[in-house]
């Protein structure tokens, strides 16, 4: 029996893990207490690891989609060999803008699949790149996009160090951290209240994390921008902000402390649901902390003031003379820097627009909810085809009856996946992904969110499968079809194309003699090799990182200003004037009369991931996570019964109701990722309890205006009760 340690590639956490192997199968999976980040933490969902890998419903060979329209297996030559006659004439036809890209949330946890599909973005050059990012991050990526220069310039909170942590929209009890890689985290927020320190929790719903807290404020679901800014006036109306040292690298305090002239905490309270005397004392505290951290995540961005609300957050790290400062929020330094990768650009919104609707570009991306409309309205510049990469928009993005139809418009779809899942099975061809355990791992992109500096390479666990191809060799191909040299294009060749253009850019030598073999180890050894640290007195490498299976530690994060600032004034904007313009929605806002609506929020759970890991049966096992979260008092209000019917302006859904104390009168919480409905797709263990699919409530018309992020959270809603489905869907 042999015992391997490795990363757990599954959430922002990165836990280490060590596996036993015996003739081929993993028997056990344990946390590794070695693991210099996460000191033997691990979640249920490891071991899904070892399910997913033995999974009989994952896909094991392409699908073909046959003259009598079903998905057929086929051979990976024959599947390129279509996909290079179609695409070609789609291109030669339409031109490149009529091939979308979709990047789903796993390529962010691949690195490989990240460097090539990043390659194989730049060859096809379409402006139609559409991630997840903008039903996720993107408030965040520009928020720090237009205030430190760099979307990866992320500030965290120092949990481990800070005295005072205000969360806001975030659950990392559950989702185990995001936008902050800081495993273990229930451990770290019990050492910090053990510590003198204090926990307050901004959210509608009582989550596992506000249970933890000194303090819940439930607040009305998109109200976090008026409450900040209440924050920020009482800041500047008691003389309570206080620098701290960051004078010298700011630019704008006057602007934003003005903005925040009418919002003060009695205007702000009805729509907050929090009361001007709270809010004042939430701010007294902030100021008066040692060291105070606050941090921001979902709940935060995908709301209708995502990116205005993101940049508040910053703003209060910064009034309060927290941010770059230990215990404060501060900026990681990974080891391999994707920020090396990024000119300096003022100009990161806006440079095209949509077709369709005319959404501005965020940082290389249209919203996804555009993406339906791009491909089912006909005129010049409709989208034709699209490739899919780890992704289920189908079930992720909003108004997504709209996109699942609009998928069987396209003149070609690939989508590489691990499952036929209820995106994949609209495709023509679908090329299938290798287990986790088979691949090497390096978190090149949460390293950009950790709590602490250090990087851990993991080999594969076992053994690829015969037939096996990894996404990156897919995206390798895909390349040198785009590039026009065919499906039986010269993969080394194109490769160390890619890994020249890669040196280039970083301005290291690619010297095949000291590198690592062709493939994505060499283009992390490039980004290791330019990056900041070295290893006894060597440039960092993948071979020098082979020799740390319980990852090197560089240490806690340390002050990185100014140099961390990368905005054409060299200082930290405060108020940008983008972000200045759009605050001025919240002066509507602050009018509005409060409507009565009930409104719908999102929820996640510990044993799910977005919408899959549904099939492996540890982990689906238990009661049914697909149900309506409603308060008693609403529950009585509206005479709910076992089940009810959700309505939106978009669509309907019908849940089992579960009561319950934690959600807010007026708000009732649905998870996303369910809807496992698809015949033929998702598995058999997931079909069994196939939920809803909360995405048919979301529009997709109301957009965060400024990132392009669809409005998840708050979504207005009518609920009333449903008659019981009986034998529908096993209940
Ligand atoms: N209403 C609502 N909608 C939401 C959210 C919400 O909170 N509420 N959350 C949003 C967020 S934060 C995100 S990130 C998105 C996620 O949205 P997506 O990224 O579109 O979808 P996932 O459900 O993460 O699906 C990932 C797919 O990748 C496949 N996969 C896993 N690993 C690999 C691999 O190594 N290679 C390949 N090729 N495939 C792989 C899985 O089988 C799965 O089908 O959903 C968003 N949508
Ligand atoms: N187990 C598990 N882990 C996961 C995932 C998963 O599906 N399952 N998904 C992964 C992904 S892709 C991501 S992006 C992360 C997300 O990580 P988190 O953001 O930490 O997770 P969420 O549960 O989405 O937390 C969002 C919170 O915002 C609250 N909220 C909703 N609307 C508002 C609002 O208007 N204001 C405020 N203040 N709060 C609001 C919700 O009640 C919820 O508690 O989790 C990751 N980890
Ligand atoms: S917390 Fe995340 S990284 Fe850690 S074991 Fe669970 S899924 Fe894996
Ligand atoms: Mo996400």
């Amino acid at each position: 029996m042999q015992v391997h340690r490795h990363v757990c590639p599954l959430c922002e956490a990165g836990c280490g893990l060590e596996s036993s192997v015996d003739a081929g199968e993993v028997i056990a999976i344990r946390g590794n207490r070695d693991h210099v980040l996460s000191h033997g933490h691990l979640c249920p969902k490891a071991f899904g690891l070892k399910e997913l890998h033995s999974d009989a419903d994952r896909l094991r060979e392409p699908l073909l989609r046959r003259p009598d329209g079903r998905l057929g297996p086929t051979s990976w030559d024959d599947a390129f060999s279509v996909i290079d006659q179609r695409l070609t004439a789609i291109i030669d036809r339409y031109g490149a803008d009529a091939v979308a890209l979709y990047l789903g949330n796993p390529v962010a946890h691949d690195f490989a699949t990240t460097l090539y599909a990043s390659a194989l973005m730049r060859t096809l050059g379409s402006r139609n790149v559409y991630t997840a990012n903008t039903v996720d991050a993107m408030p965040k990526f520009v928020s720090c996009q237009l205030m430190f220069g760099g979307m990866y310039t992320v500030p965290l909170p120092d949990i481990d160090r800070c005295s005072y942590l205000l969360i806001l929209g975030a659950n990392p009890l559950v989702s185990n951290g995001s936008l902050l890689t800081a495993p273990g985290i229930r451990a770290r927020l019990r050492a910090l209240r053990r510590r003198g320190g204090r926990l307050v929790v901004v959210d509608p719903n009582r989550t596992q994390t506000a249970q933890e807290a000194d303090e819940h404020l439930p607040i009305r679901p998109g109200a976090d921008a008026l409450l900040l800014l209440a924050l920020i006036h009482v800041l500047a109306g008691e003389d309570l902000i206080n620098l701290r040292g960051l004078e010298a690298h700011v630019r704008g305090l006057e602007t934003v402390t003005a903005l925040a002239r009418d919002f003060s905490p009695e205007a702000v309270a009805p729509q907050c649901g929090i009361t001007a005397e709270a809010i004042r004392r939430l701010a007294r505290e902030l100021a008066a902390a040692p060291a105070a951290a606050v941090y921001g995540r979902t709940g935060t961005c995908t709301q209708r003031f995502g990116t205005v609300t993101s940049w508040l957050i910053d703003v209060l790290n910064v009034l309060t003379g927290n941010l770059d400062r230990p215990g404060g929020a501060m900026f990681a330094s990974p080891a391999a820097d994707l920020r090396q990768l990024s000119g300096r650009s003022d100009a990161a919104i806006g440079r095209w627009h949509s077709r369709v609707r005319g959404a501005p570009e965020t940082l290389g991306e249209l919203p996804l909810a555009c993406l339906a409309e791009e491909i089912d309205t006909p005129g010049t510049g409709q989208v034709k085809a699209l490739i899919t990469v780890a992704g289920n928009p189908a079930r992720s993005a909003p108004d997504s009856t709209r996109l699942a139809a609009a998928f069987d418009q396209l003149e070609l779809m690939v989508s590489l996946d691990l499952y036929r899942n209820e995106t994949s099975t609209h495709a023509d061809i679908v090329l299938p992904a290798p287990s986790p355990l088979t691949k090497s791992h390096y978190d090149l992109f949460f390293g950009h969110f950790a709590i602490r500096n250090t990087a851990t390479f993991s080999p594969p666990v076992l053994p690829p499968w015969p037939g096996d191809r990894p996404d990156w060799q897919s995206l390798l191909r895909l390349i040198g079809i785009v590039a026009r040299q065919g499906a039986s294009a010269d993969l080394d060749l194109i490769d160390d194309m890619v890994a020249g253009s890669l040196a280039t850019t970083l301005g290291v030598s690619a010297d095949p003699d000291t590198m690592a073999p062709r493939g994505p180890e060499r283009l992390l050894d490039l980004l290791l090799r330019a990056g900041p640290y070295r290893d006894r007195g060597a440039p960092l490498t993948v071979a020098r990182l082979r020799e740390y299976p319980d990852g090197l530690d560089f240490g806690p994060l340390i002050p990185q200003l100014p140099a961390v600032l990368n905005t054409p004034s060299g200082l930290i904007e405060l108020a940008p004037d983008l972000l200045v313009a759009d605050a001025s929605r919240l002066r509507d806002d602050l009018q509005r009369q409060r409507s009565n609506n009930m409104v719908l929020i999102g929820r996640r759970h510990l044993r799910s991931n977005n919408s899959w890991m549904h099939n492996l049966p540890t982990l689906a096992k238990g009661p049914d996570r697909c149900t309506l979260h409603v308060h008693p008092v609403d529950v009585a209000r509206l005479a709910l019964g076992p089940y009810a019917t959700v309505t939106s302006p978009t669509g309907a859904v019908e849940v089992p109701v579960e009561v319950s104390e934690t959600v807010s009168p007026g708000v009732v919480s649905l998870p996303h990722g369910w809807g496992h409905d698809e015949p033929e797709a998702s598995g058999r263990v997931a079909a069994r309890r196939p939920g809803v699919n909360s995405n048919v409530l979301a529009d997709g018309t109301e957009l965060d205006p400024l990132s392009g992020t669809a409005v998840l959270n708050g979504i207005p809603v009518q609920i009333r009760t449903a008659p019981m489905r009986g034998e529908v869907d096993g209940h």
